[in-house]
């Protein structure tokens, strides 16, 4: 393919992300890392329009087949306003942007960068943290007024290991590992990846996967004995299992920050170096012989499957998108339980993720395009 200049006439860049054909290849990393910390902070400040407007600055960016090597060569491209041109032009001109670099070096941020590390701290506990004065691990752990809770304790105990990337690799040998789990309580149950890994990233945060049974009504039971065969095998370092909340009555809600109504788990899982090739990608977990690993594991009845293989796919951004298009662009609420149109009154029924994008008349995207 020629090398796509931005003189040579190239298509319209869409608004949404679920119109971008987004790979892991990213032309344009200086300016999307510099964008993520700008985005961060306003997340971290409770500035939910400005941190939005940076993610999707980020997507857009993310998307495109070229690098951009001027200003003018953003000029076409939607979701950029003059806060993002400006740090463009700034990483241009330096080769980094002063309010970045500032940020970096800024006590709050660094402060709720580390505490958002911890499993089960997100913004609202470090703010808590930060505003009683506490700026390290050892400040808020000999704190006796700091209650933690069961989340928080793992995630402090089980820091080192999970704030290390997990592989490929390390994904594949915890397949198994799921696979045998799931197989042993269930013969007829079906695993499949889902997450980062199945848009073929090399490295992720967790392992995402959605574990169902053919038998509607069946999955109610199928993770809670999953999590006792994973504890009778001594691999099970934490869980947080919720049960189903799920009714099919309700309407899509296509705020996509709400958490979806499927039974799932969020688990720390004990992964045993000899069965992963080439070994495990943490260092002190390979002398020691084993690593801490996340892994998320969500059970929808069989029937929404197709939905929530598209919401657990992601990415976040792709998802946000897709929503916002479904509703904005269709008349439609989509969410990881159901599509409904309003002006038909009706839900839209599907049986695999290629009948949703076609209800929403969208060409379909396979996962590893969707690295928006
Ligand atoms: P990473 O782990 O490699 O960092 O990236 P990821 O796999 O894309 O992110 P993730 O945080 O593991 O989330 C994967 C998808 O799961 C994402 O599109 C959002 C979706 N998701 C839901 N419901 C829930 C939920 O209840 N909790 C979490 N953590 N993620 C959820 O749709
Ligand atoms: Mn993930
Ligand atoms: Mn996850």
């Amino acid at each position: 393919p020629t090398e796509g200049s931005p003189l040579t006439p190239v298509a319209t860049v869409s608004r949404y992300a679920c119109q971008r054909r987004t790979t892991l290849e990213n032309h344009n990393k200086k300016f999307t890392d510099a964008f993520e910390v700008l985005a961060e902070s306003y997340e971290f400040n409770n500035m939910e329009g400005p941190c939005l407007a940076f993610r999707r600055a980020t997507s857009v960016l993310k998307s495109l087949p070229w690098a951009v090597r001027c200003l003018g060569a953003t000029q076409d491209l939607p979701c950029l306003g003059q806060h993002t041109k400006k740090v463009i032009e700034e990483v241009l001109q330096c080769g980094r942007s002063f309010e970045v670099e500032k940020l970096l070096s800024d006590e709050r941020y660094q402060t709720f960068k580390l505490f958002t590390s911890v499993f089960g701290v997100g913004p609202k506990t470090a703010e808590k943290w930060f505003c009683r004065g506490l700026r390290s691990f050892s400040d808020i752990l000999t704190d006796h007024s700091i209650h933690l809770n069961r989340m928080q304790q793992s995630g402090f105990l089980h820091h080192g290991d999970i704030s290390r990337a997990v592989s490929a690799a390390e994904a594949r040998s915890l397949r198994s590992v799921i696979d045998g789990a799931v197989h042993c309580v269930t013969p007829a149950a079906t695993v499949a990846l889902t997450g980062g890994f199945h848009r073929g990233k090399e490295f992720g945060h967790d392992v995402d996967f959605i574990v169902t049974t053919p038998e509607l009504g069946e999955e109610e039971s199928l993770l809670p004995n999953v999590i006792d065969e994973l504890k009778e095998q001594g691999i099970l370092l934490y869980c947080n299992y919720q049960a189903s909340t799920f009714d099919m009555r309700k309407l899509p809600n296509h705020h996509f920050e709400a958490m979806d109504h499927f039974a799932k788990c969020f688990l720390i899982l004990r992964l045993e170096s000899s069965q992963v090739e080439g070994g495990l990608h943490c260092a002190e977990g390979d002398i020691r012989g084993w690593r801490a690993v996340r892994v998320d594991l969500v059970s929808p009845p069989v029937d929404r499957y197709p939905f929530a293989l598209l919401g657990w796919t992601g990415s976040r951004q792709f998802e946000r998108d897709l929503r916002r298009f479904a509703r904005v662009e269709r008349g439609m609420l989509l969410d990881n339980h159901a599509l409904y149109d309003k002006k038909k009154k009706e839900f839209l029924a599907a049986s695999t993720e290629k009948d949703i994008f076609a209800h929403l008349g969208l060409e379909y995207m396979e996962p590893w395009q969707r690295n928006a």
